[in-house]
């Protein structure tokens, strides 16, 4: 096999702003042909729900049902699958899901009030919604892990229905991801997917209940059907491709170094993996084990295709050359694999998820660690947080006034209302000011 060409920046070239925001573009593809499929697809689950849902479903997945009743699955079919497993594979998954669910308690937002000395109450009260979709893929990108990370967050924010819907196309069917199903607390799955199941989720059929929120990933025609049926429900973030940006002082095993950014490439094509470091030397070795160890690789394809594409090494000044660096990418994921990891960390202010020290394998956090591995990618972490409880939860104001305080207000809504020309908000609040 040839040698692989990585893109190779130092910070200090005249033009590596430029060249590093080049190499960071990726544009998400919006199709007009697949709008409109989507949206035909839409318009039709609307109006013709079960029916319209099983036509699709066996012309896109080659399936030949008769009815909705065929594709839905049940608890005891979950519960099957779970212990059909390895034990060692069952085992796994549940620790990961225990370790999951623990963090994730901790994100738990509280409802709370105050009143004041007049007896007015006011507070938020926090509620999780009823019920929410989990959309699963349901080819080479599904994976058990992902129905964890989904479905954990909400089951703890204390959503009561959580439905699950993936594609079984052929009707293969994928059973480590029901089993994940399972340790995760969905309630309800069907084997559909496509636009068709998120307009399904998203308005409703005979057989899908209808939704609050759809989450998970998905291929285009999911993540243009999640956009074109946003308001009509929640959407969760749509995701581009999977990132990490490894930070190295040099004193690292470079294979361990090479095999993160493997880790990132193997996802897919698209996949960007970046390391910044000040030891020009370290960088020469992180290249030598990146060619002994990419023929190895059982997706060594996709990582020879994703490093080709869009790695970037790039040579800093020093460390904090480095963090200021990654502020400007704001990566999904961040590796510190530096001596003093919480010293750098203070100079870190953006990235989806940041992996301290060098034993902190991003891999490990895709798994098992606890926090989400469903991140902001393509430097939206400048603005937006791993999903969480928070977003399976909501907030109602409260507000009670005492008569007293009903009084006092009032007559600072009647002065303003009128100022607004509002003449009924005025006297409705008149009505309560004490003479
Ligand atoms: N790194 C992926 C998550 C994942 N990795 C799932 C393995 N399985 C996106 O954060
Ligand atoms: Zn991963």
């Amino acid at each position: 096999m040839s040698k692989i060409e990585i893109t190779c920046l130092d910070s200090q070239q005249a033009d590596f702003e430029t060249r590093l925001d080049k190499m960071l573009a990726w544009e998400s593809v919006s199709d007009a042909g697949v709008n409109q499929t989507v949206n035909e697809i839409i318009g039709r689950i609307r109006a013709e729900g079960d029916a319209a849902l099983v036509e699709y479903t066996n012309r896109f997945d080659r399936m030949r049902v008769a009815s909705m009743a065929e594709l839905e699955m049940g608890q005891e079919r979950l519960q099957q699958a779970l212990e059909g497993l390895p034990a060692e594979q069952r085992q796994a998954l549940e620790k990961a899901a225990q370790r999951v669910r623990a963090y994730h308690e901790k994100q738990l937002a509280g409802s709370w009030q105050y009143t004041e000395d007049d007896g007015t109450m006011l507070g938020q009260q926090v509620t999780p919604m009823d019920r929410v979709g989990l959309y699963v893929p349901g080819g080479k990108a599904a994976y058990p892990s992902s129905v964890l990370m989904n479905a954990l967050p909400a089951h703890v924010a204390g959503v009561e229905e959580i439905i699950m819907v993936v594609p079984t196309p052929d009707g293969v069917v994928n059973e480590l991801v029901l089993a994940a199903a399972a340790v995760a607390g969905v309630s309800r799955v069907f084997t559909v997917g496509g636009a068709q199941a998120v307009a399904a989720l998203a308005y409703g059929t005979e057989t899908v209940p209808r939704v609050d929120k759809i989450v998970g990933p998905g291929n285009i025609f999911v993540a243009t059907a999640k956009r074109a049926v946003f308001g009509a429900v929640g959407i969760d973030m749509i995701a581009g491709p999977s990132e990490i940006l490894v930070i190295c002082d040099g004193d690292t095993d470079p294979d361990w170094v090479a095999m993160d950014l493997f880790s990132q490439a193997e996802h897919d094509e698209d996949a960007q993996s970046i390391l910044v470091c000040p030891d020009a030397e370290f960088i020469e070795q992180v290249k030598a084990s990146i060619e002994k160890l990419l023929p190895t690789m059982e997706r060594e394809e996709i990582i020879r295709q994703s490093l080709g594409n869009r790695a970037i090494i790039i040579k800093a000044q020093d460390l904090s050359d480095a963090a200021r660096i990654n502020n400007r990418v704001a990566p999904e994921h961040l590796e510190l694999s530096v001596a003093d990891p919480k010293a750098l960390l203070k100079e870190i202010r953006h990235a989806g998820a940041i992996f301290m020290g060098r034993y902190t394998a991003e891999a490990l956090g895709d798994y098992c660690a606890g926090p989400n591995h469903v991140l902001p990618t393509s430097g939206t972490a400048r603005f937006s947080s791993p999903l969480g409880v928070y977003d399976f939860q909501k907030r109602s104001s409260l507000i009670m006034f005492s008569d007293e305080g009903a009084s006092e207000m009032g007559k600072v809504a009647s002065v303003l209302a009128r100022g607004e020309g509002l003449t009924a908000h005025a006297r409705s609040a008149e009505y309560r000011i004490k003479s």
